[in-house]
């Protein structure tokens, strides 16, 4: 499989985060990729090769809103213009546009546009967070043509932030562009008529949920922490099936904080099962491995020889049909390169 990692992604490198009343240092690290590289240099996968933006900008206006994608792209620049002292700040939003607000207008004061294209106050806006997520989406482009007439058959997009949180207006989450969401309209557009996107990091999907909930063309379906006591709490239940056009193609598996291999596991075929009946030609997974046991944010109880059996089980489940891969979470920073490599190489011994 072709690995397209992202050279911009040490760009974006948040200080703190809000939790729990207090400023505490970032959880989604540059580390997170360079352990993953690093594994890859002792068991290889295939080539790792560079993102092309050709046609990017394009594509995420149509993913995106482009009134979000103009205030991502000179965010960093208008807080900077706020204070000069600001430039050795991150920007973290602090204020919200909730129920019975206007969200229709943009207003001019920086921290309320924040707030406006943002879900929560643990995602730091830093110097490079453009840079590295438009480059981070550049990757799931290019991952998704070389699955459709790049001569592979899988493709694996290396790159943080992660995207899956991100929706066509907002951050949050760690996410600022959708990853999987490029990908899949990639490949819609590169003729595949049905896509399915299988989000199996500990977090649910909301980005992406939200994204296609209302289209046919795109199936969802995501495993992850039951909302009711998970982040991001608000989006996420089993209720939850697609609407208008896209009625029945939306699937949620939410399983409680403690779930291990057994009890995931059959959630993951119950998905695969649910992508087959949906008739997907070609599939993007959303590839957090924040479901390993010893991660410090996450509460499942999956162990490292889990990962290689999860990508053996997707892969042969897809038979053959293109498959683009997207890092999301994993947080045991120390133990990430081990899970994503043992899913990539499952996935090779069964998907070639
Ligand atoms: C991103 B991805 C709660 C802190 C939760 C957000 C977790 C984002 C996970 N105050 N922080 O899905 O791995
Ligand atoms: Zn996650």
């Amino acid at each position: 499989m072709r690995i397209v990692h992202n050279p911009d992604h040490h760009r974006h490198q948040g200080r703190l985060e809000m939790f729990r009343g207090r400023l505490v240092p970032c959880h989604e690290t540059p580390a997170r990729v360079d352990h993953v590289l690093a594994e890859l240099g002792r068991r290889p996968q295939g080539p790792v090769v560079l993102p092309d933006d050709a046609g990017l900008d394009a594509l995420l206006a149509r993913v995106h809103a482009p009134r979000y994608l103009a205030f991502l792209g000179r965010a960093w620049d208008d807080w900077v213009a706020l204070d000069p002292a600001n430039a050795a700040l991150d920007a973290i939003p602090s204020v919200w546009p909730v129920r019975g607000f206007r969200a229709d207008l943009e207003p001019d004061n920086f921290a309320a546009r924040l707030g406006l294209y943002s879900f929560d106050a643990g995602t730091p806006l830093t110097a490079g967070s453009w840079a590295a997520a438009r480059a981070g989406a550049a990757c799931a482009l290019t991952a998704a043509r070389a699955v459709t007439g790049g001569g592979e058959r899988q493709a694996f997009a290396l790159t943080r932030p992660p995207g899956h949180h991100a929706g066509a207006d907002f951050f949050g989450g760690y996410c600022f562009l959708n990853n999987a969401a490029v990908a899949a309209q990639a490949l819609r557009e590169a003729g595949a008529a049905r896509v399915a996107v299988l989000d199996i990091d500990y977090h649910h999907g909301n980005g992406t949920q939200s994204l296609f909930y209302e289209r046919a063309d795109v199936f969802t379906a995501s495993i992850h922490g039951d909302p009711r006591t998970e982040y991001p709490f608000y989006l996420g239940h089993a209720d939850e099936r697609g609407a208008g056009p896209g009625l029945g193609h939306n699937l949620n598996l939410p399983l409680p904080r403690g779930t291990g291999w057994a009890g995931w596991a059959a959630a993951l075929d119950a998905a695969l099962a649910a992508l087959g009946t949906f008739g997907a030609d070609a599939c993007v997974v959303s590839l957090g491995v924040d479901t390993y046991a010893g991660d410090p944010i996450s509460g499942f109880t999956l162990d490292s020889a889990d990962y290689t059996e999860i990508g053996r089980r997707i892969a042969a489940a897809l038979g053959g049909r293109p498959c683009v891969w997207v890092y999301e979470g994993g947080y045991a920073v120390d133990a990430v390169g081990v899970n994503v490599v043992n899913v990539l190489e499952g996935a090779n011994a069964a998907g070639g």
